[in-house]
């Protein structure tokens, strides 16, 4: 659920007071917004995710990142050309993604510790394109004009930049599992702002390097990717990366999506097991409650009984009302439930 914290009352009572950063930054604050849903729903969720952001990478390698109430993150210096990168610190003597990072290693042992085994912790981090574009732009965008034009005006610049992302990201991921973390999710938010011939350029090549490291490193750690609006790359993601688990959005029907993966791997000759994740609308929550358990549970069957990661499409909205939140969660366990 990301963003989750946004809807919950308990979460905003937090932030009146402290700056999003220094929540992330402090381990004590970090771990008690992670606990805050699941002290909410007790036996309804199945798994916690640390708070955290996708643009702590950004910020480790040296760039200014500030989220604004209301609004998101905003960069204030933008990489603008390739000599701009010269800016970025990951090449630096020195330099450590363990010392950069550590506040987050640090929120998520004390979160595992706090946990103390009730659910599995997750860690994440943004993928090398959509870290890309919120350093390009300088914040969210409509269009990803600006991170566009670099694609297509300096290709070899944007394919170091990614790479060096990549290389940044993979070395977290292992350094969040070492401090805890018992599964990780990496977050491509903006692959459907790629066509899928700049989607196998840009994008698919650094989430192949940033699985083919971890999972050396880390075999046993389940790993899930979340490429939102690329289902025209679900059969490259089955069969030409190391994921376990693809995170799908609402825009392809389950069923769908399972003969899509099972059919690739077939033909691949591959023995893998690819589970599937998602991927109810998450504005289905604003449905009156009738609407919202029937569309739930067809959601859960159009899956079927193969192993599926039930959960919103995108994320939780700051307007939801927590209790149709209840109302998604007992649904997915009931209906679950009588597909097993
Ligand atoms: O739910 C949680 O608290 C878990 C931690 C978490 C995660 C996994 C947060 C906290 N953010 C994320 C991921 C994230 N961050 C993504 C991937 C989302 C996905 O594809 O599902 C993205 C795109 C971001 C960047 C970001 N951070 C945005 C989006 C802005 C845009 O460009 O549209 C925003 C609004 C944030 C702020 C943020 N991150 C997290 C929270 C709780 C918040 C709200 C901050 C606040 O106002 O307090």
């Amino acid at each position: 659920m990301r963003q989750a914290g946004r809807y919950l009352p308990e979460f905003r009572a937090i932030r009146v007071e402290n700056d999003f950063f220094n929540v992330c930054r402090t381990p004590e604050l970090a771990t008690e917004v992670t606990l805050q849903p699941i002290r909410r729903y007790p036996e309804l969720l199945d798994a916690a995710i640390i708070f955290s952001d996708i643009l702590v990478i950004p910020q480790a390698m040296g760039m200014q990142v500030e989220m604004v109430p209301g609004k998101g993150p905003h960069l204030p210096e933008p990489l603008r050309e390739p000599r701009d990168l010269a800016r970025l610190t990951d090449q630096r003597k020195g330099f450590s993604v363990g010392r950069e990072l550590d506040y987050v290693y640090k929120a998520i042992t004390n979160t595992r510790h706090a946990l103390a085994g009730r659910v599995p912790l997750l860690g994440f981090v943004g993928a090398p394109w959509t870290l890309m574009a919120y350093m390009v732009e300088g914040g969210g965008s409509k269009t990803f004009a600006e991170a566009k034009a670099w694609l297509f005006r300096c290709p070899q610049a944007a394919h170091e930049l990614l790479r060096r992302i990549a290389a940044v990201a993979a070395e977290f991921l292992v350094g969040q599992v070492r401090a805890g973390a018992q599964a990780l999710q990496v977050f491509e938010s903006w692959a459907g702002e790629l066509s899928p011939r700049d989607f196998a350029e840009f994008s698919l090549p650094y989430l192949r390097q940033i699985a083919a490291h971890v999972k050396q490193r880390c075999p046993d750690v389940p790993l899930t990717v979340f490429a939102k609006g690329a289902h025209y790359a679900l059969e490259q993601l089955a069969t030409e990366t190391a994921f376990d688990v693809i995170s799908i959005d609402w825009t392809i029907d389950p069923a769908a999506a399972r003969i899509r993966v099972d059919r690739a791997l077939r033909s691949a000759g591959s023995a893998r097991r690819v589970v599937l994740q998602g991927n109810l609308d998450p504005t289905l929550l604003f449905a009156d409650e009738d609407t919202l358990r029937r569309r739930t549970a067809e959601m859960c069957a159009s899956f079927g009984a193969t192993g599926h990661i039930a959960n919103l499409g995108h994320g939780m909205m700051p307007a939801h009302d927590p209790e149709r939140l209840r109302v998604f969660l007992q649904t997915v366990h009931s209906a679950s439930r009588a597909l097993r």
